[in-house]
Order: structure tokens, then sequence, then C-alpha cells
């Protein structure tokens, strides 16, 4: 393909060259990532997943297989597949099959439903949509039945177990095809934005930028053969698929384990039985974690780092890592738009504690500015840009909100306010962007918002975080109605009928007469915030 993909913004040609000099894109393909270490040692355990382990060799051998069995269904170079999968084995042969064939995943969470899934069909014009039958007491079947309709594009759904009218993943196992694969500067996948616009935004990565990202952070985590990673957030996840996660842990030569769910009663087994090395969690699990294991009799001995990012992380928590754990921690400040601080193994403890890390590349470039792109003065707080050999310049297909999430230099704004230290470290002070950090699970104000103003009794609605001890945050909507306000439970059941996912359903509803408004007639949302902690300190 001469010409990149439509929608996606790529480098400026002279930063492209710039990083490929530099060896920070070296023109290798995912694909190719997974050939050349099934060659290296092929009997090596890849993949753990329930009773099954398997090698480098079979994974690389499945992958193909799949490519060669969606090739027959006509998916191909640049067709865009759906998939929404649990921490499964097929998640990757489906993934790493799309790569080879140049087609792009859209990384969908499993908690997504109707609204979401069908904007990334739509929105992406996707020809494919792959699901489990059922999973954690769903139907994906029923939910691929009241998508397909919405979605003119989509001519194929893909099932995991009993395919029902659909087609079965087991059925495209073909015998291999030669293929030609993509050229490693195209866009390999779409992952998604935590967002903070009415509907999610996608990211375009491309190989050169992803796996540059994946073999940086899997030297900085020290990964090697001998890496053994319990997979337990979401695997579509950007923090567990490559910070280092399970692409970093391929990249090494290593095994991934997945656990189903993130629980200490599913984790802590896995981690006994497979010997792991390595984890990644959101604070929340952290501390989970931290009690379970306080109050359990249980061998994690094995573990030697775990790492915590998604959302901050108490310094206090941060303290019980070791003594309760007995590993070390690392903290990870990511975003699946580009750029991923870490800790470091030789940083001083406090740094450790009370720092969110910092980048993972001396090409990243970072700025902290004030309210005019300013820069603050050392040390101040103000809002992190970004741009770099891994960081995007444009969303997919967005030119208008790319007008506003990027400078006109191309630096992406993160919508993080952060404080450097002098050396070099983050620390996350808040945040810019309408967005509720529900425990590393995004939720962007204004689609809520949006599915609250479609019901008719609510005249006018705003979201907002309240302080939550476990979760860091949680959801509040304020809402004014228009004459006799619905009841809370009602909205609530609307909004899930609207099919969205569990996690962006608002934890608590206020019914209020007016908004309190800032100079500019805007809401006031630091004023509801206040409001919704104060009433919270009074009534806990
Ligand atoms: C405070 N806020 C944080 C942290 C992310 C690695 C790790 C995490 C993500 C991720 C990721 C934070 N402290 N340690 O993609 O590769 C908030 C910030 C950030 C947003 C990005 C990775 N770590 N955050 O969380 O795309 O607000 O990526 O801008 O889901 O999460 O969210 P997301």
């Amino acid at each position: 393909h001469p010409s990149p993909l439509p929608g996606f913004t790529p480098w400026p040609e002279e930063f492209a060259q710039r990083y490929r000099q530099q060896g920070y894109w070296t023109g290798q393909t995912l694909g190719d990532m997974l050939r050349e270490q099934a060659r290296r040692h092929p009997e090596r355990i890849a993949l753990v997943c329930g009773q099954r382990r398997w090698d480098y060799a079979e994974f690389d051998r499945r992958a193909d297989q799949l490519a060669a069995g969606f090739a027959r269904l006509g998916i191909g170079a640049r067709d865009r597949v759906v998939v929404q999968l649990p921490n499964v084995a097929e998640f990757f042969t489906v993934c790493f099959a799309l790569f080879r064939l140049g087609a792009l995943p859209v990384f969908a969470l499993p908690a997504h439903r109707r609204t979401e899934i069908g904007h990334f069909c739509r929105f992406a014009q996707a020809k494919a949509y792959v699901i489990p039958d059922r999973d954690g007491g769903f139907d994906y079947r029923s939910l691929a039945r009241e998508v397909g309709p919405e979605a003119p594009t989509l001519q194929h759904v893909v099932v995991l177990g009993e395919a029902e009218e659909f087609v079965a993943l087991d059925s495209l196992y073909d015998a291999p095809r030669e293929l030609v694969g993509p050229s490693a500067d195209e866009v390999a996948f779409l992952q998604l934005s935590g967002g903070s616009t009415g509907l999610p935004k996608l990211i375009p990565r491309t190989h050169d930028d992803y796996l540059y990202s994946v073999r940086a952070s899997a030297d900085i985590c020290g990964l090697d053969q001998d890496t053994v990673y319990l997979c337990a957030l979401p695997v579509a996840h950007n923090f567990p698929l490559s910070s280092p996660g399970t692409l970093g842990v391929f990249h090494a030569g290593g095994r991934v384990v997945l656990a189903r769910r993130p629980s200490p009663d599913d984790a802590f087994p896995l981690i006994e039985a497979e010997r792991v090395t390595l984890t990644a969690l959101v604070p929340p699990l952290a501390m989970a974690w931290l009690d379970a294991a306080s109050s359990r009799q249980v061998d994690l001995s094995s573990l030697r780092l775990l790492q915590v990012g998604g959302a901050k992380l108490g310094a206090e928590a941060a303290r019980r890592v070791q003594p309760v754990l007995g590993c070390r921690l690392q903290q990870v400040f990511g975003m699946a738009e580009g750029l991923v601080n870490y800790t470091r193994a030789d940083d001083p403890e406090e740094i450790v504690f009370e720092s969110q890390g910092r980048p993972i590349s001396p090409a990243d470039e970072v700025r902290v500015v004030d309210d005019d792109d300013r820069d603050v003065a050392p040390g101040e707080t103000g809002h992190l840009l970004t741009r770099g050999p891994y960081t995007i310049r444009g969303y997919y297909l967005a030119p208008e909100h790319n007008a506003r999430a990027f400078t006109s230099d191309g630096f992406y704004r993160t919508g993080d306010l952060v404080r450097l230290l002098p050396s070099g470290h983050l620390v996350v002070e808040g945040r810019a962007k309408d967005q509720i950090n529900r425990g590393g699970d995004k939720v962007a104000a204004a689609e809520v918002e949006d599915h609250l103003l479609a019901h008719p009794a609510v005249h006018d609605a705003a979201v907002v975080a309240m302080p939550d001890a476990y979760l860091g945050e949680r959801s509040c909507a304020f809402v004014i109605a228009r004459d006799t306000p619905p009841r809370a439970m009602e909205l609530l059941r609307f909004l899930r009928e609207r099919g969205m996912a569990q996690y962006k359903i608002p934890d608590r509803i206020e019914f209020i007469d007016h908004f309190p408004k800032t100079g500019v007639g805007k809401v006031d949302k630091r004023a509801l915030r206040e409001r919704i902690a104060a009433l919270l300190a009074q009534q806990p």
C-alpha cells in the first residue's frame, strides 16, 4: 500500500526518518516477532490457559491456520475486525492471525454492550466481530444479534464455542497459506481511548511504534525467557498487552499465564502452581490482593515484581507491597495513545512510592504547561503534553477532535495534570479531562450525560467523580428533571436497557434544581465534585 490508511495521521517524515535512524522503529511486524520466537525456541511454553499449554510452535501454527480461515471468509489487508474476547488463548491466535493478514483488530472490552459495540462496528466499518459464546453469565451471541442489524458492513460473527447461526472459530483452522504481510509502518490495530467526549475514540497503532514500546518496556522490566507473566487484567487493555504485558513476554520468549478473573481466589492458585514472576494490576486490585495475602496462607514467593497502574496508587498501599507480597513494586503511568512511564529497579524507594515513573524513551518529549500552553516553572503542576516514537499523532477518523487533542506541532494533550521531579519522574496530581477514573476503568462524562439526556424526564445532566475508598473514584450523575423527577432506579434501568458497559452506569444519582456555573457560563463541575464530596463526608 503506497498510501497510509485513510483516517490515520502518520508522523511527519523527518520524525519517522529519525525514529528509524535511531533504531526505535525496526521494520519488524508483530506477526514477524512471533515467527522469530517460534523459530528460536519452538518447544518453549508460550501460553497457559486453563488445562491447555501451547508452546511457541503451536501458537505460531494456530495463528497461521486462523489467518488462512479468516482469508477464506474474505478478510484481508486493512479490514477491521472487532475482537471482544475474555482472557483466553484464542485472543492471541485471533490477533496474530489478523496481524499477519494486515487486518486490524479493534479491541473491545468484555464489559462493552450494544451502544459501544454498535459504535465500534459502524465507526470502524468492521467486516467481522469475534466473540465467545458466553462468559461471565452473559451471552455474547445475543449481543451480536442486536448489533448485527445496526452494522451494515458486518459480514461475519465468529464465535469461540457454540456458534449457533454464526461462524465457529474452530471451523477456521485451515491449512496455512502463503500470505503477503503488511509493512511495519502500517496500522496494526485500533486500541480504545478512555475518552472524554460523547463517543469512544479509536487509536491507530502501527507495528513499528507499538513494538518499540513493547521491546523497550520488556527491557526496562528485565523480562527474559524465565519470565512467567500472569495476565489478570482484561487481555485487550493496553497495560497488560504492552507495558510490557503479554506482547513483551512473547518478545522475550517467556510464558504467559491467563487468569479468567483478577480476584485473589482465581489468581493466587495460578501464581503458586505456575511459579508466576510478574503481574500487572490496577490499584483497587492491588489493595484487594494485599488484604487477601495478609489474611491467608499462600505461597507467592515466585513473584518478583508487581506492576500497578491505570489509576493513582496511594503511597500507603505502595509501601505495603514489598512487606506483604514479598516482591518489588513498579508504578506504571501509561495511556493507550502512547506515552508510558515506569519507576525503575534502581530508583530510590521514595521515588517508587511517591512517583508514577519516568518515560520509556530518551526520544519521548514531555512538556508541562499552563492553560495557555506556556511551560510552567520547573516542579510546578500543569498539563502534560507529549510526543514521541510511540505516541499517536491523531485519533482514527477524527479531524475535528484531533485539532483540539493535539497541539499544532503534534504534541498529544493527555488531559493529565502532573508535576515533574528533578529526576525526570512524573507525579500525577489530577486530571483536566472530563473523565471519571473508576479504579482504572475510564468513564467519559459526556458519554453518560448523552445517554441520560435521552430520557424524556431529564432536562439536563452532569456526571462527575466522587471520592471512593476502594476505587479511588466513582461516578455521580447530577440530574435536573423536567417536572416531576423520575426515580433514580428508573434512570439506572433506562441506562442499562440502552446497553452500556456496567462500569459506566452512575454509582449515584443526585437531583438538583440548577447547576452551579463558571464565570463563562459553563457547568461548574468542580463545584459539583465538591458538593458530592462534602455530602459523602457528612453521611459516609
Ligand atoms: C494516575 N493515573 C493514571 C497512574 C494511567 C500502562 C498503564 C496504564 C495504562 C492506562 C496504559 C496512571 N496514575 N499510574 O495504557 O500502557 C490514567 C491517566 C491516563 C489514563 C490512560 C498502559 N496510569 N492513568 O491506564 O488509556 O489519566 O491507559 O491518561 O486506559 O489513565 O488510560 P488508558
